[in-house]
């Protein structure tokens, strides 16, 4: 097998050469500092030309290090997302892999830094494989997670939960396959209410789950009706109300949303955010809908990206509890509980 080495004042122009003599698909065995004190160093990358068989017998000692391989393509993408992190990065053995990890997961690469640091491998005395790595920084990770169960107790009173989020989030949706687990799996009695303080019809669909299940279904425009509708439902173990009309942008209805239920109406309020969103809009949504006090995250629509980080960004930014993670269109299987070991293995497991 053919290695090359090559060496610049910098990874990023190491690299670059690898990329201009054997093109995007070389692979980048190992990165040193052969020299010097940072910025006037001397930085050495090892490659080898694309189509390499780096798993033959006669190469045993590639066999180890086959996993934290990676193509020049990668490696430019994670050097021009690391600015002057890089270095430090690249030096350090087993982290480049588990930060590039991170970051193709969308976690934000402030927050990715920021693992890292609170890991202590920097520090540079302890064994920084790649595995150890891995571990270290999925308890990082584990620490700012929190799960909830919202429905656990089973008290004399009715447990209320409101789902607001942006307008195609997955309420609806959600509330229909939550009311029909929490039945047929829990053997709950389940009532449904739609606030929709403008009238804009989208009662319908609520309606629909609430006829196939067999349960009540109330609607409200006004505060009054909500308590009204409330009252109609003493006897249920959880009623789940759904909210429509409201977009992220629209403050005005938001408000009104919030005088329909104010604080003291022991109401559990939960945000959904489409993980296939941007990160700016989720951050926007779950800006605006504070005003509603949410206490806890459903992320929805997983199954249309496999780009989990954003559910980290969004907890380091608010570090509530995630109740639910919803992964499909199918009413009601597609939804679980939030488990910590599941998002944390999306997280750091794919390449
Ligand atoms: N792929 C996918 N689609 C979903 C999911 N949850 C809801 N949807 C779809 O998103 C669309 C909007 O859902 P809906 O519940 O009406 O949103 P709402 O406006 O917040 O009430 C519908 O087509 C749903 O089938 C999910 O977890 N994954
Ligand atoms: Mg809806």
């Amino acid at each position: 097998m053919q290695v090359k080495k090559y060496r610049a004042g910098t990874i990023k122009e190491a690299t670059a050469m690898v990329k201009e003599v054997l093109g995007h698909d070389a692979m980048i065995i190992s990165t040193k500092k052969i020299k010097g004190d940072g910025k006037h160093g001397l930085f050495e990358v090892t490659a080898i030309p694309p189509g390499s068989d780096i798993s033959s017998g006669h190469s045993d000692p590639f066999v180890n290090v086959k996993s934290e391989l990676m193509s020049i393509k990668e490696m430019l993408y994670l050097l021009n997302h690391s600015g002057s992190f890089s270095e430090k990065l690249l030096l350090t053995p087993g982290v480049l892999n588990i930060y590039s990890r991170m970051i193709k997961n969308g976690i934000n690469e402030h927050y990715a830094r920021l693992f890292l640091q609170r890991t202590g491998v920097f520090n540079g005395n302890s064994d920084n494989g790649m595995n150890n790595v891995k571990e270290k920084v999925s308890k990082e990770i584990k620490q700012v997670i929190k799960t909830k169960d919202p429905f656990k107790a089973g008290e004399n009173r009715p447990i209320i939960a409101a789902f607001i989020g942006t307008t195609g989030v997955g309420k609806t949706t959600t509330i229909a396959k939550l009311a029909a687990q929490l039945m047929l799996k829990f053997g709950k009695k389940v009532g449904l209410i739609s606030i929709d303080a403008y009238r804009i019809g989208a009662m319908e669909q609520l309606n629909t789950y609430a006829n196939i299940l067999g349960i009540p279904c109330f609607k409200a425009f006004k505060k009054k009706d909500l308590l009204f509708a409330l009252k109609k439902m003493e006897g249920k173990n959880v009623v789940l109300i759904d909210t429509a009309g409201q977009s992220q942008y629209d403050m005005s209805r938001i408000e009104e949303l919030k005088r329909m239920m104010p604080g003291d109406m022991n109401i559990n309020t939960h945000l959904l955010l489409s993980v296939a969103t941007t990160e700016s809009e989720m951050n926007k949504a779950a800006v605006n809908f504070s005003a509603l006090k949410y206490n806890s995250y459903i992320f929805t629509k997983t199954d249309e990206t496999e780009r989990w980080g954003s559910i980290i960004n969004q907890v380091m930014k608010l570090n509530l509890p995630i109740s639910y993670i919803t992964n499909g269109q199918k009413v009601p299987e597609d939804i679980e509980q939030a488990d910590k070991a599941k998002i944390l293995n999306l997280l750091l497991s794919k390449d």
